[in-house]
C-alpha cells in the first residue's frame, strides 16, 4: 500500500503518533462508555476493542499486536501477532488493554480505562497472558529502593527510610483478593496503610509516579502480565521502578512463554526489561477515577480525558477533548 507520509519514521514514533494514540484510546473509552454500569462485562469489553482496532487500523503504521487481548485461539480481536495499521509507516510494538477493568464499567465503578501503549518494533516484552508478581515505585529514589523478593514489611521500611518518614507515613497499593493477605498483613504490621482496589493494576501502578497527589507510594501484588507490560511503559515515560516476575508454574504456561521468547521462567524483569525501546502510553477514562475523569456524554458534545506519555522527553500530557461530530461515534 502507498502513503504520502514524507515524515520520517522515527519522527512519526516520537512526536506525530502521540496524538494518533489518544483518538485510539478516546474512540475504545467512549465505546465501552455506552455500556457502562449494564453488567455486561462482555460486551463493554467488545465495544471497546472493536472500537480500537478500528483506529488503530487507520494509522500509518506497521503494527504488531504483542501485548493484546489473549492468545490468536480465545481471541477473535486484537490478538497476540494481529498486524494493525495501514502496513506502512514505522514499524511498531502495540500493546492494548482496550477496556482495563472490565468490572470497574459493567458495575459503573471508578477506575476503569481505555489503554495502549506503542514502542519501536522488537522492544516490547512479549508476555503470555499469565499472572506476574510486580512491586513498583515512583521516581527519585535509589535504585533497588525496593525489591520483588524482599519482604512486604521490610519493603515499607526501606522506602520509609530513602523517604525519611516514618513507615506509618507510607502507602501501599494492593489489588483485593485473597491471595494477598501476606502482602496485607506484612504491610499493616509495619504501621503502613493499605489501599485497596477491585481491580485495574495498570492505574495502581501509575498512582505510584506522584505520591504527592495521588497519596500512593508504592504498588504490591500480583496481577494480569499483560497489565505489568502496559504499566512498565507508562513507568518508562514518567519514571519510577518496577520489578515484575511472570508466574509460570505449570507445564503449559511454561510452553505458552517459551514460545514467546521466554527463556528463564524465573526472570526479574525491570522496566527496561520490559520496554527497551522508545515508546508512547496512553489512557483514557471511562468511568471517572483518580487518574482520569470518565467519558461524559452531553446533549451536543461528548467529553474525555486522556493521558499521554513519551518516553523520549518524558512529557505527559493530560488531554481533555470535546468531540463534536457525534456522527463519528455513532460507529461505535
Ligand atoms: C489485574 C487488574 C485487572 O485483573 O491485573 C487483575 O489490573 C488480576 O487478575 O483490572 P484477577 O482479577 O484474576 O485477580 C484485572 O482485575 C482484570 O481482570
Amino acid at each position: 500500500m502507498s502513503t504520502h507520509i514524507s515524515v520520517p519514521p522515527q519522527l512519526l514514533l516520537e512526536r506525530v503518533l502521540t496524538l494518533e494514540i489518544v483518538r485510539v484510546t478516546e474512540r475504545a473509552a467512549v465505546s465501552a462508555a455506552r455500556l457502562r454500569g449494564h453488567g455486561n462485562e462482555k460486551a463493554a469489553d467488545q465495544a471497546a476493542v472493536d472500537a480500537m482496532r478500528r483506529e488503530l487500523n487507520k494509522l500509518p503504521i506497521e503494527g504488531t499486536v504483542v501485548i493484546g487481548e489473549g492468545e490468536r485461539d480465545e481471541a477473535p480481536m486484537l490478538f497476540i501477532g494481529e498486524k494493525v495499521g495501514i502496513n506502512a509507516g514505522p514499524r511498531v510494538d502495540i500493546a492494548v488493554d482496550p477496556l482495563e477493568g472490565t468490572t470497574l464499567c459493567a458495575k459503573n465503578m471508578p477506575g476503569s480505562i481505555a489503554t495502549m501503549a506503542m514502542a519501536d518494533g522488537g522492544t516490547l516484552l512479549h508476555a503470555p497472558d499469565v499472572y506476574m508478581q510486580k512491586i513498583a515505585v515512583g521516581p527519585g529514589y535509589a535504585k533497588g529502593v525496593v525489591e520483588l523478593d524482599a519482604s512486604p514489611a521490610d519493603n515499607v521500611r526501606r522506602l520509609a527510610k530513602a523517604r525519611g518518614v516514618d513507615a506509618s507515613a507510607i502507602t501501599v497499593l494492593v489489588l483485593d483478593r485473597p491471595r494477598h493477605s501476606d502482602i496485607i498483613n506484612g504491610v499493616r504490621s509495619t504501621g503502613a496503610a493499605v489501599r485497596l482496589i477491585t481491580d485495574g493494576d495498570v492505574a495502581g501502578v501509575i498512582h505510584c509516579a506522584d505520591p504527592d497527589n495521588t497519596g500512593v507510594d508504592m504498588y504490591i501484588g500480583t496481577g494480569g502480565a499483560p497489565e505489568g507490560v502496559l504499566a512498565a511503559v507508562a513507568l518508562r515515560c514518567i519514571g519510577g521502578q518496577m520489578q515484575c516476575r511472570l508466574i509460570l508454574d505449570t507445564e503449559e504456561t511454561r510452553e505458552r512463554a517459551a514460545k514467546m521468547g521466554v527463556t528463564d521462567p524465573r526472570m526479574i524483569y525491570g522496566i527496561e526489561d520490559m520496554a527497551k525501546g522508545d515508546c508512547l502510553f496512553a489512557a483514557t477514562g471511562v468511568t471517572d477515577g483518580s487518574l482520569l475523569s470518565g467519558v461524559k456524554f452531553r446533549k451536543d458534545v461528548i467529553q474525555t480525558e486522556t493521558v499521554v506519555m513519551r518516553s523520549v522527553t518524558g512529557t505527559v500530557r493530560y488531554i481533555k477533548a470535546e468531540h463534536r461530530q457525534l456522527e463519528k461515534f455513532h460507529l461505535d
